[in-house]
């Protein structure tokens, strides 16, 4: 069938591929995400394909979703939660010859942007994610799965690089010199982090783990927060994640993917809404420790995208989608011209913070 889609993932739903439409949709760099409108009266889901040799465990998945829904269900009864649907015999994935499927709700009169191009946008995105963590900030983080350990620990991601390293080729190593230097000669975020990891207040939260834009629903009209989607690594981590991921992929103008390094600027009033989003919904939440990394948050985080990047390229691109050799290698240097600019930055974004977190 189309699109690599096999007739039985929709009869696990109920449908069958003569009543219902499927379009690909989506720009995510791990899931295959398809909309599925029904035929003729044009019900709409979201069907996905879950990348079972990252999220090896997609039953933590739905352990984790169903704990949570359950939750919210029963304290913010309004909260539009986006859990999985089941199946016709009530399960929470289809599984098709060893394939995982889950189907979502389809949350009508919403757009998802690829890209922000108002201040406004960053502010009401941030404010969702920021929202989906003080909702759950007497959840016991604990009882939750990691879908993926070690998800955001820098420390596995530089040993991972290392390894990466030591076991690439000559010549990829060749080619990425001047992005192994950065990596090497930026090891002190690590160190920084580690100084703080073993304080009393910087708890494990619930975690999103992937905040960017098109992991928020806006409203079609007035622009509004209405949720966020892209559930499968909510798990427990700590505050830095959400928040410097953020500012890793709403500060500048364009993506990871651009190559044009003179175009990686960090855009300020990006950074004030993102900040006044964020902090509207957890600042009361948040202990002396949080409040300390704010601004650190970002850098963590784009140097730990920067080491993946750098790291798949070494191992030949086996994780993230590319679309040519040397994009993953692209996309670290993108990542760490960001980094340089946060650097760069740190006054002007410090001050903000401060105007904002009294
Ligand atoms: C992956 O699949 P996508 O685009 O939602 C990755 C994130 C990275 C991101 C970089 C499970 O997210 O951690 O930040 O690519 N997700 C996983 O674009 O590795
Ligand atoms: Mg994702």
């Amino acid at each position: 069938m189309e699109l690599g889609l096999d007739a039985k993932v929709l009869e696990a739903y109920g449908f069958t591929k003569e009543n219902v439409k499927i379009t690909h949709i989506g720009t995510g760099l791990i899931n295959r995400t398809y909309l599925l409108s029904t035929l003729p009266e044009d019900k709409k889901y979201i069907l996905q394909n879950i990348n079972t040799s990252v999220f090896t465990k997609p039953q933590a998945i739905a352990d984790n979703l169903k704990a949570i829904a359950d939750y919210l269900v029963r304290t913010y009864p309004n909260y539009p939660f986006i859990k999985p649907i089941s199946t016709v015999n009530g399960e929470e994935m289809a599984q098709i010859h060893n394939e995982h499927w889950r189907m979502l709700p389809y949350v009508p009169h919403t757009v998802s942007l690829d890209v922000l191009s108002d201040p406004q946008q960053a502010y009401e995105a941030a404010k969702q994610f920021g929202k989906l963590s003080r909702l759950l900030n007497n959840f016991d983080a604990s009882i939750l799965e990691p879908t993926i350990p070690g998800f955001h620990d820098l420390g596995l991601r530089f040993e991972q690089f290392t390894l990466a390293l030591n076991t690439t080729t000559q010549n990829l190593k060749n080619k990425a010199k001047p992005q192994i230097d950065a990596a090497l000669e930026h090891k002190y975020i690590l160190d920084y982090f580690k100084s703080y990891s073993h304080r009393a207040d910087f708890p494990d939260r619930v975690m999103h783990h992937d905040t960017k834009i098109s992991n928020v629903l806006l409203n079609d009209k007035t622009y509004e927060g209405v949720c966020v989607i892209d559930l499968d690594t909510i798990m427990p981590g700590k505050f830095i994640s959400d928040l410097g991921d953020m500012m890793r992929t709403y500060l500048c103008a364009y993506s990871e993917n651009e190559t044009d390094l003179n175009k990686i600027k960090i855009r300020l009033p990006y950074f004030e809404a993102l900040i006044k989003g964020y902090l509207s919904e957890i600042k009361a939440h948040l202990t002396k420790t949080e409040k300390e990394l704010i601004l650190f948050s970002g850098r963590y985080m784009t140097y730990m995208q920067a080491l993946r990047f750098l790291s798949d390229f070494l191992n030949n691109n086996i994780y993230y989608t590319t679309n040519y050799p040397t994009q993953n290698l692209d996309r670290a240097k993108n990542q760490f011209k960001l980094l340089y600019e946060l650097s760069l930055n740190e006054k002007e974004l410090q001050d903000i913070i401060e105007e904002n977190i009294v």
